[in-house]
């Protein structure tokens, strides 16, 4: 059989390099073909989750920030300052979250798809077009954000005025100045040449992007118990080998920026800096209860006692 699997970026970013490995287990241990389709060839992540949905995909990458319109539970991911910063505690959380595993499934069954897993991409940086200090800075700047009314709310609450955009649309926006910032892992500020049209990088430390990767799941739940172990399998190692792939990215990255453009500013904010926008937190965490649907609180709670529990707390 071919099995079609969509994806948010392009072959050598983070999303593709975890399909290219999920593709090379399936086929490696299977008579399955796994065709992949990055970024831009099917669409924008919404387009890509409605043929997830529909069957015309098999397997999709779809990141929470654009699934919370979908499962209002997956905004959790924008409350800002919950997930570490820790590599090792980040890693380990991602692995062994109970929330992700065993919370999160049944919400994306409900929505037609089998949650296979979750990782994450990378700290999340700001680029824009002046520096920012504080949420002083912020103020007047129309920031984009994926549609996640979380993160709207996250970043209203930094200051800024949020402007919800699909991605194909961030470059141009911030080209012609309808926007002038957005946030996204450094890999994606340098592979994507973002560095180019807003050339202030700053590191709040609010956040690490999360992305989730799931099957239809009327197709998976037809799926032989063998072909069901190849593909669990397959994604077990693209994890694995995801996690070692980013080992160092971050600083590679940010090198590259600067040698690409060296006027480009990258400014890491100090922890009287970041105060702040840490702030915010609580505000948001209220406001992530009140829209983040039914299972909001047990989703939450749950998320606290994994990030303890991968604190070793
Ligand atoms: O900002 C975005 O919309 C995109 N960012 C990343 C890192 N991956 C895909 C997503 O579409």
């Amino acid at each position: 059989e071919t099995w079609r699997y969509a994806f948010e970026e392009a072959m050598d970013e983070v999303q593709g390099k975890f399909a290219q490995k999920f593709k090379e287990e399936v086929e490696a241990n299977s008579d399955n073909e796994v065709q992949l389709f990055p970024f831009g060839t099917l669409g924008e992540s919404a387009d890509i989750m409605e043929q997830a949905q529909s069957g015309i995909l098999q397997f999709v990458d779809q990141s929470p920030g654009f699934t919370g319109a979908l499962i209002p539970e997956a905004q959790v991911f924008f409350v800002p300052y919950l997930l570490p910063a820790d590599e090792g505690q980040l890693i380990k959380f991602f692995r062994d979250s109970k929330a992700i595993h065993e919370l999160f499934p049944p919400l994306y069954a409900d929505q037609g798809l089998e949650l296979l897993t979750m990782f994450p991409e990378g700290e999340v940086m700001m680029t824009t077009t002046k520096p920012i200090a504080g949420p002083a800075d912020l103020n007047e700047v129309k920031f984009r954000v994926m549609t996640n009314p979380l993160l709207v709310a996250s970043y209203q609450a930094f200051g800024a005025t949020p402007t919800p955009l699909p991605w194909g649309e961030v470059y141009g926006a911030l080209q012609t100045g309808i926007i002038q910032g957005q946030e996204n892992p450094a890999f994606f500020i340098e592979s994507t040449k973002m560095y180019e049209v807003a050339n202030n990088i700053t590191r709040a430390g609010h956040n690490n992007f999360t992305t989730a990767v799931m099957a239809n799941k009327e197709f998976f739940d037809g799926l032989s118990d063998a072909d069901k172990t190849v593909v669990r399998n397959a994604i077990a190692a693209a994890f694995d080998y995801t996690v070692d792939y980013q080992s160092g990215l971050t600083e590679t990255s940010l090198q590259k920026i600067k040698e690409a453009r060296p006027d480009v500013t990258i400014t890491t904010l100090t922890e009287e800096q970041r105060a702040p926008f840490k702030a915010t937190a609580a505000a948001v965490e209220a406001k992530f209860l009140e829209i983040g649907g039914p299972q909001a609180k047990p989703i939450l709670d749950q998320m606290k006692a994994d990030l303890a529990a991968a604190a070793g707390n």
